[in-house]
């Protein structure tokens, strides 16, 4: 799906545990400004509805597992992680909602800006407008 991309991240173990590094610009494609995390969450809440404009994220599920569903007016995928050394990058213009976290989920999430309000688009109709208009112009 464009925009989005399943990494596996190079992991070090040894009998000591394993170790899995990112680095901004070099593990995934953009520098890090902004780290957050999503846990404690029941497993029947869905979160996300929404698309981001410019922002793009890697998305890391370091404990337990979640399901992300991710959409456009033209493609949808579901992609589970449940595995520390994997990865879900997303950039812009994808439609996200994160549910069905199990064993205590905790996802990781590094974004490539600050905080921002404005970047978000929310409600599905107003995402499919958006995204309709702005690859619309784009092929013109
Ligand atoms: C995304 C998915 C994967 C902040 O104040 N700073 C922050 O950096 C973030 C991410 C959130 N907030 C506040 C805004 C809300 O009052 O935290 C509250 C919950 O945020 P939100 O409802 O946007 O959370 P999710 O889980 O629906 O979405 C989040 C990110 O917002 C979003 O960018 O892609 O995780």
């Amino acid at each position: 799906m464009k925009n989005v991309e399943f990494k596996k991240f190079n992991t070090y173990y040894d009998k000591y545990g394993k170790l899995s590094p990112i680095e901004g610009e070099d593990t995934i494609p953009f520098a890090i400004k902004r780290v957050y995390y999503i846990y404690e969450v029941e497993e029947n809440v869905r979160r996300g509805f929404h698309s981001h404009k410019n922002l793009e994220q890697a998305l890391i599920c370091v404990h337990g597992s979640v399901k992300i569903l991710l959409k456009t007016p033209e493609e949808e995928q579901i992609i589970t992680l449940d595995n520390p050394s994997e990865g879900l990058y997303i950039g812009p213009d994808i439609w996200r909602e994160m549910y069905d976290f199990q064993d205590s989920a905790v996802l990781l999430v590094l974004a490539s800006e600050h905080y921002n309000i404005d970047d978000y688009i929310r409600g599905y109709d107003e995402y499919e407008k958006y995204y309709k208009e702005k690859f619309k112009k784009k092929e013109k």
